[in-house]
């Protein structure tokens, strides 16, 4: 077994330290998990593994709560002997999406700055143990985390059982980077002392005592992030309207020079956004999001980042690298935080934060849909895009105007299915333009969309649409043709294209 007694601080639990396998021995069927991981970063690897194994001989199902998405050890490897009967709030599996849409697994796609409430008020049932993947143990026994966050403090605030792995893959310099912060639930919530994305208002460890603490398992498996693609043209032109917006923007005096602080999701329009400002003339950029990727490094190695504030670092196989060659340096510019704080409305709303998503649809009136492929079939989970995008000062969401090769417009009459209303959504950017929609009533808003933001091969049969709907709707105030509005979807569904 990997010797992990220098990470065990507290010389007492040493002798809880076990193997991946017994602990897959104690999990019993229908318990829940309750584990940390915030995409690929800081999820429980060994055990995983091995309950896996153990359900490959004796089928079972658990249910697995995480911070977000999580790598193939966990929602791969139990999605491919079917142990996963509840998750949540948030996956990417390739495995595990499949599973979501044949009624295997009961998913329940949740904003992500919420979860952590709901699993502490008790509302989803009871945690049967915490699994967190730690640097170290104090000796306090707190624990000290590695990569991310997510929701890995309030699942052990609320469970009665803790299991801990040490990851010696994760270098202890991560100690430090964090600040953890868990609020009180209603009446007793106080307002989250963060004014600044750089303000430390909590902890560098994860609360916990000794006695909670059942199991300590080492493990040497590396976070599995993803390598980068290279940033296509569509993206490329994409991040081109965003910079030149946001320069407008600041010339009209709505934005300081050093932008407000920025949110991006994940994928590559997110990542060549960021790249794009590297190349901008803008600098002292403040960034409070969700993931931390490379395009970070390369701001902070540009002299262009003051701070930036998320609950999870997970950069490419090549970035951690980076950042591990040079720690000493990038750490100064980085903070993580639980997800219900990076992902925080109140805190959101307060710094004015510039979110930007990516949208699956958009439809004309500027509704968005991130998570049902053609109204049924979840993707990956509404993750964090909907606590930025209601709170933020500027909301901004992306998609290429086509997506299968052109057999399918990401502009379509209506969404097949909503998460961001039109209410909530300030600017719309495919490879085709920008549509700026403050300010605009719906019918304003649909001729902005459909000819700034439409593939040309879309443009006449959306604006076919859009007349016949204000001509029979007698220019009502959103018009639609109700026996129409879905009709892109059925015909990609009867056709596989959209086209007419
Ligand atoms: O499928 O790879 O099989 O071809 O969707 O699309 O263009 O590669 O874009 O990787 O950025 O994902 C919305 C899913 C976009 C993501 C979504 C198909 C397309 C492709 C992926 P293929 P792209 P991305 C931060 C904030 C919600 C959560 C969120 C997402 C695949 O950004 O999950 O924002 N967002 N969180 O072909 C059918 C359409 C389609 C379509 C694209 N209209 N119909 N398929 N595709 N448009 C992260 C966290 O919260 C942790």
């Amino acid at each position: 077994m990997i010797d992990i007694t220098d990470r065990v601080r507290n010389k007492d639990l040493q002798s809880k330290i076990v193997t991946a396998e017994e602990v897959a021995n104690w999990i019993k069927p229908g318990m829940t998990l309750a584990c940390s991981g915030f995409t690929a970063s800081a999820y429980p690897k060994a055990i995983p593994l091995a309950l896996a194994e153990r359900m490959k001989k004796e089928p079972f199902t658990v249910n697995i709560w995480t911070g977000a998405s999580t790598g193939p050890e966990m929602d791969g490897a139990l999605a491919e002997v079917k142990g996963i009967k509840q998750r949540l709030p948030y996956q990417t599996d390739a495995k595990l999406r499949p599973e979501i849409n044949d009624g295997t697994v009961n998913y329940l796609d949740l904003h992500l700055s919420e979860s952590a409430q709901l699993s502490r008020v008790g509302y989803l049932g009871k945690i049967d143990a915490a699994i967190v993947e730690v640097c170290a143990i104090t000796e306090e026994g707190n624990l000290i985390p590695t990569t991310s966050l997510g929701n890995a403090a309030s699942y052990v605030q609320s469970a009665d059982i803790v299991i801990v792995e040490v990851n010696t893959t994760q270098p202890l310099a991560l100690e430090g980077i964090h600040d953890v912060y868990v609020p009180l639930d209603p009446p007793n919530r106080l307002p989250i002392p963060l004014v600044k994305a750089d303000d430390r208002i909590g902890t560098n460890y994860i609360p916990c005592t000794p006695d909670k603490i059942k199991f300590i398992v080492p493990c040497d498996i590396k976070d599995h992030t993803r390598d980068l693609s290279p940033i296509d043209e569509n993206s490329k032109q994409m991040a081109k309207f965003t910079i030149d917006f946001l320069h407008s923007e600041i010339k009209a005096g709505r934005m300081p020079k050093n932008l407000l602080p920025l949110q991006s999701g994940v994928g590559n329009v997110a990542n060549a956004v960021l790249a794009g400002f590297v190349d901008s003339d803008m600098t002292d950029l403040v960034v409070y999001t969700e993931v931390i990727q490379d395009a970070m490094l390369d701001l902070i190695d540009a002299g262009k980042l003051k701070i930036a504030s998320g609950t999870a670092f997970s950069p490419s196989p090549a970035g951690m690298e980076r950042f591990y060659k040079n720690v000493d340096k990038y750490r100064k510019y980085i903070l993580l935080r639980p997800e219900e704080i990076s992902n925080s409305p109140e805190v959101v709303h307060r710094l004015g934060v510039i979110a930007m998503n990516t949208a699956l649809e958009v439809d004309i009136y500027g509704n968005i849909n991130s998570t049902h492929v053609c109204g049924s079939k979840m993707m990956n989970g509404i993750g964090g895009s909907g606590d930025f995008a209601r709170n933020a000062y500027l909301t901004i969401f992306y998609t290429p105007s086509t997506a299968k090769g052109g057999k399918i417009s990401s502009v379509v009459p209506m969404c097949s299915h909503i998460d961001h209303t039109e209410h909530d959504v300030d600017i719309i950017i495919t490879e085709q333009g920008i549509a700026d929609l403050r300010g605009l009533e719906p019918r304003s808003r649909a001729l902005e969309i459909i000819n700034k933001c439409a593939h040309p091969d879309y443009r006449p049969i959306l604006l076919d649409y859009y007349n016949r709907a204000l001509a029979e709707t007698k220019k009502a105030n959103t018009p639609h043709l109700i026996d129409e509005a879905l009709s892109f979807h059925s015909r990609f569904l009867k056709n596989g294209d959209m086209h007419e």
